[in-house]
């Protein structure tokens, strides 16, 4: 089944209610049936076929929205770009994607076409409300979704129609969401959280929700009271700054609410803790990442214990497995394999890497796990030195190739510090030649790289501690 003919159980078979409020405009499910039946006859004039790609740097708006839906309808890949990306970034995913096109809202240095929402918009209205016809099936590709990627430059994970679907169905399913929640969206579409879990139980249960264009704590407890959601999820950095919400004010939100949901980075027992006293409810927490969707969730209406993931979700098979490729006695432990029909396709024409990700049909995460008597699973670590900041994945090697290239550094390392509110949040280790300026040199990585991924700090250090082998010990690294 493809995500269009799955939505249409909202779409057409809800088209008069309200499915979104954005910035105070509401508007019904036949309305974004409508819009993005324009796009998708649009598309095709502008020269795309079924396979092209479309790049999105957007920040959450309704067009983004129409223009998944669009692409979806027409067979053109969605490839959002993170709106926090500088040009580096932003130029190897336009290398590596090679669209058709760029969407974006302000100007680019782009080898392709860059059109603004105004511009497509002005022109998608002369296009009839019609869907396009093709004759694509589920294995098609539906998005390609970046990730930060160990060897510096970032992969493309291919994901189908039929990854995003089973990966929708199973939350809605698994977490019981109906057409009766209301739910508040703060995160953005540009990630799976927000887009493979967020946008999809909306439109496969019909159910009413509200848009936000990203998270802030200066406006949220205002928004949470003004539309009273059922279903709110979010990375633990959110939940740390819901926290600070006053108590009166969080009991009364939380008196509203059905679920809260985290994920994308590990949600510390104390914070989930402490939203429980607060706001009345147990927050559930689950596993996925880009390249898999949701892989494992605590459960809804049983045990949602305090430092698991919780139980695989249906249909995905899990196996711990030892470096020598042994499955780990319980209780040990081991890497995390994962097989189902959630799995991506592969990376985007990178065949080397996606052999190197799979071993007899499991994908290989890198992710350490241990696994309890009665199936729990508890995530203890990874493989790599993934730095996970406000729910941002980082890879150290991106920001210390960006370092090296600088002529007053000749060696960095970089490594995630403890945050509170982060997480983690990166710092840099660095051998520097005359005239190191920290603060220019911070200034450099901002023109070049996402704030999320700009060092905190930088420290100047004699030489950097190696292994025999001239691998650097990070470990050894003098702590802050
Ligand atoms: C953050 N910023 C944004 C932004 N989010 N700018 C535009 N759009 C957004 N969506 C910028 C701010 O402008 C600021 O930049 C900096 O980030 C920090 O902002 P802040 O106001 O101090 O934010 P804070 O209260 O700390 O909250 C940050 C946050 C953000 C939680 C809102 O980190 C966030 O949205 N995280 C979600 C990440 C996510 O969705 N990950 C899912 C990956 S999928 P400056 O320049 O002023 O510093 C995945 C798989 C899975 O991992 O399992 O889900």
């Amino acid at each position: 089944m493809t995500l269009t003919q799955l939505f249409d159980i909202s779409l057409l078979g809800r088209k008069d209610s309200i499915a979104l409020e954005y910035q105070g405009r509401e508007f019904t499910f036949g309305e974004l049936d409508a819009r993005s039946n324009r796009l998708a006859q649009l598309l095709p004039h502008r020269g795309f076929t079924p396979g092209d790609r479309l790049c999105v740097y957007l920040a959450n708006c309704v067009e983004m929205i129409d223009l998944f839906l669009a692409c979806a309808k027409a067979g053109v890949i969605f490839v959002p770009i993170n709106i926090l990306y500088r040009d580096r970034e932003i130029s190897h995913i336009l290398e590596d994607a090679a669209p058709r096109a760029v969407i974006s809202q302000t100007p680019i240095d782009s080898p392709v076409p860059v059109w603004t929402l105004a511009e497509i918009a002005e022109a998608a209205a002369h296009q009839p409300n019609e869907r396009p016809a093709t004759s694509f099936d589920g294995d098609a590709p539906a998005g390609i979704i970046y990730t930060s990627g160990t060897t510096g430059a970032s992969k493309g994970a291919v994901l189908t129609h039929h990854n995003f679907a089973i990966n929708g169905t199973n939350l809605t399913a698994c977490w019981s969401i109906t057409a009766a929640d209301r739910f508040l969206l703060a995160l953005p579409l540009f990630h799976v959280h927000g887009l493979g879990n967020g946008i999809h139980v909306w439109l496969i249960t019909g159910c009413r929700m509200r848009l936000l264009e990203r998270f802030d704590q200066r406006t949220a407890a205002a928004e949470f009271l003004d539309f009273r959601p059922t279903l709110f999820f979010g990375v633990p950095t959110v939940y740390v700054r819901l926290l600070d919400i006053a108590p009166e004010t969080a009991r009364q939100i939380g008196a509203n609410a059905r679920l809260f949901v985290s994920g994308s980075a590990p949600l510390p027992a104390e914070v989930m803790h402490d939203f429980e006293k607060l706001y009345g409810h147990t927050i559930l927490e689950r596993y996925g990442m880009s390249e898999t969707l949701m892989n494992i969730s605590n459960s809804y209406a049983g045990e949602r214990r305090a430092g698991t993931v919780g139980l695989p979700l249906p249909g995905i098979s899990v196996r711990l497995l030892s470096p020598a490729g042994e499955p780990v006695a319980e209780g040990e432990t081991g890497e995390v394999y994962l097989r189902g029909p959630n799995i991506f396709a592969g990376y985007w024409r990178r065949d080397d890497a996606t052999q190197a990700a799979f071993t007899d049909g499991y994908f290989r995460t890198g992710d350490l796990a241990t696994r309890s008597a009665d199936g729990y699973y508890t995530l203890s670590g990874r493989k790599s030195d993934l730095i996970i900041s406000g729910g941002f994945n980082i890879y150290p090697r991106e920001i210390e190739e960006f370092l090296q290239e600088q002529p007053e550094i000749s060696e960095a390392a970089v490594k995630g510090m403890p945050d509170r509110a982060k997480g983690e949040v990166p710092i840099a280790y660095v051998v520097v030649q005359s005239g190191f300026d920290a603060a220019a040199m911070e200034e450099r990585c901002r023109a070049a790289l996402a704030s999320f991924k700009i060092p905190r700090q930088f420290v100047v250090v004699e030489s950097l501690p190696r292994n025999a082998l001239g691998k650097v010990q990070k470990h050894l690294l003098p702590g802050i």
